[in-house]
């Protein structure tokens, strides 16, 4: 087993210079609604600015309290500014109608960029709101990795673009 650990480090540091960061999830709460000013919110730097995040790995145990499920968690992921990027659902990856603690573990892919201040903002939210003003449940361990890389390449490209074909129109 710690042959293959070994060997899935090296193949992630040789993709496409992709750069990890862990997120702690333990101890916090999932509060209210989307946008509510209790929610817990996260600013990650990721210390790249306009980096690029390709994907989202989870390995986190959940603990709601009754009468609200795990399915009704939400991480929702996007630049400091608030614009979403990506939106996990907790009910699409292993919670369930009940209010029974889970651990789960998965991951998905994305494309989404941060802005120049480099800034990764999670919100953690309910799909239903179960307390007012008070948490539904809380992450019990565990947390998130956020995969990301600097703005690649085909973005500058795209820019450059832009610009030749303002010029042309004139
Ligand atoms: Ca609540």
């Amino acid at each position: 087993m710690k042959k293959i650990a070994a060997l899935s480090v090296m193949a992630t540091a040789g993709m496409a210079m992709g750069q990890n960061v862990f997120v702690d999830l333990s101890g916090l709460a999932s509060m209210d609604g989307q946008g509510a000013p209790t929610n817990v919110v996260l600013m990650v730097d990721l210390g790249v600015p306009n980096a690029e995040v390709t994907g989202i790995d989870w390995e986190l145990g959940y603990e709601p309290i009754s009468p609200s499920w795990t399915s009704e968690p939400h991480l929702t992921y996007g630049d400091s500014g608030g614009s979403v990027g990506y939106d996990w659902d907790m009910g699409d990856w292993g919670g369930t109608s009940s209010s029974d603690p889970v651990f789960l573990a998965g991951s998905d892919t994305t494309s989404f960029f941060v802005g120049g201040d480099g800034m990764l903002r999670i919100e953690l939210w309910e799909d239903f709101n179960d307390f007012a003003d008070s948490p539904d449940g809380f992450y019990t361990q565990g947390g998130v990795t956020i995969t990301f890389t600097p703005a690649p390449a085909s973005l500058a490209l795209l820019g450059m673009g832009g610009l030749v074909a303002t010029r042309r129109r004139r």
